[in-house]
């Protein structure tokens, strides 16, 4: 084993000025702006701590290190820092003089535990003593030192003291990947902010620098993989054309620790390989997709394997062959094994033609197949069991597959949260599933623990994204919702951390670092995704939004196959509203561990945030609150329209605080975002009051409009591709 390790030292002093930033920026850099550090005291004291860099290796990543160190410190220093390229002292002579009190360096010095950092973990810690004091990154591979170099950035950009360093850190799940639901032609599913950064028109030979800004932002949270097609897959993605284009990219992101990975559309042998069947138990088909997996292993070495979205809304699948989701997977699986690569297989998997409830579809679909997986599949579950809604319940499959490894999948594009337009902060709905409690091996059986393999001793561990990401210049459209693309990231690293040290982190990074700046923009991030849940589905309410686009409200939306409507959803009737899940209704509850489905089904236990989810209940169902159900659902509504209000009070309260170009950017979506909370609430309370026959409650303010008013309004409709 290599103990791989980059040094910077001690150095002189040198006088500087204050030099406070409040140029036009258009976001394109992100939360690595390196800008000059602004806190004249601070300044000076890194400016003394650092003055060069001494490194031990050459290699790609150990390149990019370099190059971010070099970059990240200039700026934030406003100074040349010198890198002497000559092979540094042996870390371990540095580290015998460490004062006694460094834990990490004492027990890090041993190989034994320098083995528990695996390949992505690293240490950042201050060895030597007196005037022979260093900073070092250690890692066992380069991608470690990779990582170690953005986090000692991190801390200068956020001001952190870096004088007694003691820091190790190891990724807790090993996959963190980014799905991108880009098409070939341009157009991103459910992307808002632009279309794809994949020029394919360009590639192979055109590699646009934004490729390596997009990898290093993703390096710089520990993102390690890129599914760079859509779910909905186009099977002339494995073409060779493609594949050329394909590699180009991967030369790109494999200088960031970056594994691309391609979604496989089932039928390809079929459609580019000319066979007559996709059957996954045909030789010919089986011997078809393991040339196509040494096709590309041959083009790209470190190729990560293949997403598959099979027998869902359409797609092509084993089924069509009378065969299951582990014949098909398995397939694929035995393809890419000998290569090292990994098959993750969707369970996003349900069927109008079936007369179940929905949300019980891919448990019945998936769990008499737990064991039938070969070792390289993942299954790859959405957080809850309906569709990426503002308030899901964790979806039952957490916990249910025990030998399986299964793999979570979050959408950071906002699909069905306001979309390119509203400010949602999503940690905390990220945090809210993987903290969720399964019960599957009773007490503390949290879905973090079922993902990053702990509950089950698994050796693959893995989380997805679905990227927001586009090639708006800003890269992600609204200013706040790059806080996402890094908060998932940061959350794949250590799902630990909370949401607030992450909206700090960034915020810091991407603004600035005042307190008072910092308190407002946290307070705007944490309280956003509640605000939304209230504005658009309070109280467990799910799926009621308009049919065609996802964006605004549809309560009345009743076209096309019944689980894609929203009455499906709601069952608003005369007696009340609410889907019922416990024995009575659908007995979805069912699919959960004992304690869970007891604390749901019974009404004085089950959270409030659930209620309609698993409940239908009578208008007059009396809240904790002490409100009736109807009163508090315009409560909700209305106090979501409120907490958008106060968003833009609190960002104006910010003006001159931030440059103007951003400034002005947030405030106007602010303004879209609390006209169209009002749309969401004004026409969600008057259609369900045809059902309730209830008045609005004396004091709110009178919806200007009736609800087939808004039923027409299409304004921000992006049509699916
Ligand atoms: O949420 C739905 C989306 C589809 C998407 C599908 C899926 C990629 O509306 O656009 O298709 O889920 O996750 O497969």
């Amino acid at each position: 084993m290599q103990i791989k390790f980059k040094r910077i030292f001690l150095a002189l002093f040198v006088m500087c000025g204050l030099w406070l930033s409040l140029r036009a920026e258009d976001g394109y850099r992100l939360w690595l702006r390196y800008d000059k550090i602004d806190n004249p005291t601070l300044l000076l004291s890194y400016r003394k701590a650092i003055t060069g860099i001494q490194m031990d290796e050459q290699s790609a990543i150990f390149a990019s290190a370099l190059n971010e160190l070099k970059t990240g410190l200039s700026g934030l220093l406003d100074k040349e820092v010198f890198v002497v390229a000559k092979n540094s002292p042996v870390a371990g002579s540095l580290v015998a003089g460490t004062p006694q009190g460094n834990s990490l360096v004492a027990s890090f010095t041993h190989p034994e535990e320098m083995k528990k950092l695996g390949d992505d973990g690293y240490l950042v810690i201050t060895v030597g003593s007196g005037n022979n004091q260093h900073l070092l990154i250690a890692a066992n591979t380069d991608k470690g030192v990779l990582y170690g170099s953005f986090h000692l950035l991190r801390l200068l950009q956020t001001h952190q003291p870096i004088d007694r360093l003691n820091i190790c850190e190891i990724p807790k799940i090993k996959c963190r990947l980014l799905n991108h639901w880009d098409n070939l032609d341009g157009s991103v599913e459910r992307g808002y902010a632009g279309t794809s950064l994949w020029d394919w028109h360009k590639l192979p030979e055109y590699l646009s620098p934004r490729y390596t800004d997009y990898a290093r932002a993703n390096a710089s949270v520990g993102i390690n993989g890129t599914v760079i097609t859509n779910v909905n897959a186009n099977a002339r993605a494995l073409t060779p054309e493609y594949l050329e284009k394909v590699a180009a990219l991967a030369t790109v992101f494999r200088r960031y620790g970056i594994r691309v990975f391609l979604t496989a559309r089932f039928s390809s042998p079929i459609e580019t390989g000319g066979l007559k069947t996709a059957d996954p138990l045909d030789a010919g088909v089986q011997q078809w997709w393991n040339e196509k997996a040494d096709e590309i292993y041959k083009l790209i070495p470190d190729f990560g394997g293949f997403l598959i979205k099979a027998n869902s809304e359409g797609q092509p699948g084993p089924q069509d062959y009378g065969r299951n989701h582990a014949d098909g997977a398995n397939m694929l699986a035995k393809a890419v094994a000998p290569h090292g690569g990994i098959v993750m297989w969707r369970a996003f998997v349900y069927s109008h033609e079936v007369p179940d409830d929905r949300a019980k579809q891919s448990y019945s679909e998936f769990t008499p197949l737990d064991g039938k997986f070969e070792k390289n599949v993942f299954v790859q579950v959405k957080n809850g069991p309906i569709d990426f809604q503002p308030r899901e319940p964790f979806h039952p499959l957490f916990g249910a597959m025990p030998k399986t490894p299964i793999m979570m999948e979050f959408q950071i594009t906002q699909e069905y949260l306001g979309q390119g337009t509203h400010l949602v902060y999503l940690a905390p709905l990220f945090k809210e599933v993987l903290d969720a409690d399964t019960y599957a091996k009773g007490k503390g059986s949290e879905v973090a623990k079922v993902i990053d393999g702990t509950l089950e001793d698994h050796p693959l561990s893995g989380i997805a994204g679905v990227a927001n990401i586009g090639n708006d210049r800003n890269w992600c459209g609204h200013p706040f919702a790059q806080s996402n693309w890094y908060a998932f990231g940061r959350l794949a690293w250590n799902h630990q951390l909370s949401s607030e040290t992450i909206a700090g982190e960034w915020i810091r990074m991407t603004f600035n670092n005042d307190a008072g700046f910092i308190a407002v923009a946290t307070k705007m991030m944490m309280q956003s995704r509640e605000t939304t849940v209230n504005y658009m589905t309070p109280l467990g309410l799910h799926h009621i939004m308009a049919f065609e686009h996802h964006s605004g409200p549809g309560p009345w939306s009743n076209i096309g196959r019944a689980d894609w409507t929203s009455p499906y959803y709601h069952r608003a009737d005369s007696l009340g509203i609410g889907f019922d899940r416990t024995s009575t209704g659908s007995s979805a509850l069912s699919q959960y561990a004992p304690e869970v489905a007891a604390e749901w089904a019974d009404l004085r236990t089950c959270p409030e945030k659930y209620l309609l989810w698993f409940h239908h209940l009578p208008w007059d169902y009396k809240l904790n609150s002490g409100e009736t159900l109807w009163n508090g659902l315009i409560s909700h509504y209305y106090s979501g329209v409120e907490g958008v209000r106060k968003m833009q009070k609190d960002w104006e309260s910010l003006r001159g605080k931030v440059d103007v170009q951003r400034f002005e950017h947030v405030e106007a979506y602010l303004k879209i975002q609390e006209k169209e909370a009002v749309w969401w609430r004004n026409s969600c309370i008057q259609y369900f009051q045809q059902f309730s026959n209830l008045p609005i409650p004396v004091g709110y303010e009178k919806p200007e409009m009736p609800w087939e008013y808004y039923k027409k309004l299409t304004g921000r409709k992006i049509l699916r591709f």
